[in-house]
């Protein structure tokens, strides 16, 4: 017989940018240094039995003293863009008042790194380190909160705005308030569903008032993004009861975000699924029209489908791929069952499906039109070793990246606006409530030493960079 032909090579679209993605908890240790105080972050992973195996954030991959070498490693695979999180704590520590020079000083050397390489920078402005004072003020659950976040985006842009040209205020406040309020898989690990719903709401406001700020300070032409974790949930069934249980998640994994911001309304049937929780009398009069402010593009972050039932056992609580939960993510997931499809997983033990990307894209391209897109996160976790060689081989992670890749192309084909992807993550990193035990990067990270050492994904990804084409497979 005859061998399959191979896939051919797909090109991009010129200018199309490739990036790697990081963020400040998960790699910069120097929890203590020139003025920091503790984020949510710090006191959740310092409280026993939250982080597996107790891991903290306090030394990470030490990249607040490495992260020349860093660069380095960056600029030597040839990826353009580099997409990092200012560490809110770092920058002001407590929340309130003026900036810290010293912690200032630290993402403007670094800024400065990534242009002398020849790297674009992207900054995000929260990455989920809260300054603890905040949250003992009662955290997103406030409003106060939204206007401390916007003081701090000000702040911020003023002392990087000259530098950097693309700017990201909230990555996935999905987990945020779903898993930080909600199943408390996150910090501050609080577990309380209206709360939950308040926390979404002051972080849609602190997004909106957080443009806002960007827009007075950039100079013209600096693009303003927010990033989203879209779920592409996804019904087991045809049944109406599957494709309505489909409906209640997509209100609160992805409509509840993209109502406000995009459309400037909250979706009334997201309001009424969770009247039983809160009357939202926290929304006040001029809040959506706030919160929707023109972006420049949309950041998604994607990693893996969700598939969904109705179960009238009611909803299989913990199924969000951080951890076991008595409390669930999803305060409209009454009835709701999580299923895993079955076929290859990752370490994390999600599914790896690339047409969930695929189609993702394409109805934020129906919905959307208009607003282009840049794919923020995408990787995933594999159980990576260092060979006897001294390398680093994941075969795994490359074919994950080719089959995510492709898919994107295909999209783009299909008319949508696509202008980059970033890879998560350059560096093997804190993975949250798993700690190190879950190893995303392109680059190992051998903690015992510091020693990093690109994988074979590494070269592979930045060759795809550099020619702007995926090979042959
Ligand atoms: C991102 O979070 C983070 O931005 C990044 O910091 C992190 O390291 C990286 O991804 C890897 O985890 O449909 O209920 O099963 C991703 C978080 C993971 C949250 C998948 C939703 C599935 C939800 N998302 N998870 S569910």
């Amino acid at each position: 017989g005859q061998a399959p032909d191979p896939a051919p090579a797909l090109t991009f679209p010129p200018g199309f940018l490739w990036g790697t993605a990081t963020a400040s908890y998960q790699i910069e240790g120097a929890a203590r240094e020139d003025g920091r105080t503790p984020s949510i972050w710090d006191v959740y992973s310092h409280t026993p039995g939250r982080v597996l195996n107790g891991d903290t954030g306090d030394v990470a991959d030490d990249h607040y003293h490495r992260w020349r070498e860093d660069l380095d490693i960056l600029a030597d695979l040839g990826v353009g863009a580099y997409r990092f999180s200012v560490a809110w704590p770092r920058v002001q520590p407590t929340g309130s008042g003026p900036a810290n020079a010293k912690g200032i000083d630290f993402y403007s050397r670094l800024v400065d790194g990534l242009l002398e390489r020849g790297i674009k920078p992207v900054a995000t402005l929260y990455h989920w380190d809260l300054p603890q004072e905040l949250e003992d003020a009662g955290g997103w659950p406030v409003r106060e909160t939204a206007h401390r976040f916007a003081e701090y985006a000000g702040i911020v842009a003023d002392a990087l705005g000259d530098r950097v040209p693309t700017w990201t205020t909230l990555n996935e406040p999905w987990c945020s308030a779903f898993l930080g309020y909600g199943s408390g898989v996150h910090a501050p690990g609080r577990t309380d569903a209206a709360d939950s719903l308040r926390a979404a709401h002051h972080l849609n406001l602190a997004h909106g008032l957080a443009v806002r700020e960007l827009r007075d300070r950039l100079p013209a032409g600096a693009e303003v993004s927010v990033t989203l974790n879209l779920h592409q949930v996804r019904p087991v069934s045809d049944s109406p009861e599957d494709v309505d249980a489909a409906r209640r998640i997509d209100g609160t994994a992805n409509r509840v975000f993209t109502g406000p911001m995009l459309d400037g309304a909250y979706p009334q049937d997201v309001r009424d699924d969770t009247a039983h929780l809160t009357d939202w009398s926290f929304v006040q009069d001029g809040d959506t029209a706030l919160i929707h402010q023109p972006l420049d593009f949309l950041g998604v972050n994607y990693y893996s489908p969700t598939l969904v039932a109705h179960d009238p056992q009611g909803a299989e609580h913990g199924s969000d791929g951080h951890g076991a939960s008595e409390h669930s993510p999803w305060p409209a997931g009454d009835g709701v069952a999580f299923h895993q499809a079955p076929g290859p997983r990752t370490a994390m033990g999600w599914g790896i499906d690339p047409t969930g990307l695929y189609d993702l894209l394409v109805r934020v391209g129906r919905e959307h039109p208009g607003l282009p897109v840049v794919i923020t996160e995408n990787g995933a976790a594999f159980d990576d070793r260092v060979g006897d060689d001294g390398r680093v081989d994941d075969p795994e992670r490359v074919a994950y990246l080719r089959g995510h890749l492709s898919e994107v192309h295909r999209a783009i084909e299909s008319g949508v606006d696509v202008r980059g992807y970033f890879l998560w993550s350059l560096l093997d990193n804190f993975e949250w409530g798993y700690g190190y035990s879950k190893r995303f990067g392109a680059v190992y990270v051998d903690y015992a030493t510091q020693r990093r050492i690109p994988k074979s994904s590494a070269h592979w990804f930045g060759q795809v960079a550099r020619t702007g084409t995926l090979p042959r497979g």
